[in-house]
């Protein structure tokens, strides 16, 4: 076995006291994420980022009133992949967020990053929601349309890497970590999300739906005790 640790969206606008969409104790995961990072059984260790233009669907001023309301307010996009502009999904809207190039969306200074090997810049197309680091909110796959949303494409870079086992972090664990671990179990790797190395925008329901959905997909929800023991190393 080969195993990859992903930190997703460890950043300034996801944490207290100042991010704009922050994440209830998102700071504080940085302690557990930093001991996981240092686990020598990890072959490959990613950090994505959030890393938006000002114009994006998500963000609820950019849409006209009265349903503009972040965090309750829902729009209808479409999907940009030529050829499939039938396909719809219901998006929720967020307070403006990691903008590219803005402090809100550098990652917290608590992370250790020189131990990251590699950076993915994700949901960088206005049009389309990007919560997984491997894909749209549509599947739309990194080298195909996707490659305006996404400057790595991940899938290839773990197969090259020969990579069989992910292992996400961070935030959010009902939409960015989710996504990203359920498209690693898609993408045909062992997929694991380690529960006391998230944190949910919706702690309660948010949270019990998603590790639904996560159990459908095959991810396994293991605790950061428990990481070092299925990843091997010292
Ligand atoms: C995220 C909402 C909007 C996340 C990103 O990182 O989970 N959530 N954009
Ligand atoms: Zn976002």
């Amino acid at each position: 076995m080969k195993a990859a640790l992903i930190v997703v969206d460890m950043q300034e606008d996801f944490c207290p006291p100042n991010g704009s969409l922050a994440v209830h104790e998102a700071r504080t995961l940085a302690p557990t994420i930093n001991a996981l990072l240092s686990h020598k059984g990890f072959t490959l260790r990613v950090a994505s980022q959030d890393n938006h233009p000002a114009d994006h669907i998500s963000f609820a001023p950019n849409h006209p009133p009265p349903n503009n309301l972040p965090f309750t307010c829902t729009i209808t996009m479409t999907n940009p992949a030529p050829g499939k502009e039938t396909e719809t999904k219901p998006q929720r809207l967020w307070p403006v967020h990691c903008v590219a190039g803005t402090p809100g969306a550098a990652l917290i200074p608590e992370i250790d990053a020189a131990k990251i090997d590699l950076y993915v810049r994700k949901g960088m197309d206005a049009r389309v929601e990007m919560y997984s680091a491997f894909a749209d909110a549509f599947g739309n796959l990194d080298k195909e349309v996707n490659r305006s949303s996404v400057d790595v494409d991940l899938r290839g870079v773990l197969s090259e890497q020969g990579i069989t086992d992910v292992f996400c972090v961070g935030v959010a664990g009902d939409y960015c970590v989710k996504s990203t671990a359920v498209d690693a179990a898609r993408a045909g790797f062992r997929s694991f999300l380690v529960e006391d190395a998230t944190r949910c925008v919706d702690p309660g329901e948010g949270w019990e739906e998603a590790k639904r959905e996560l159990k459908a997909a095959g991810v396994g929800l293991v605790s950061s005790a428990e990481v070092e023991g299925l990843v091997g190393g010292v």
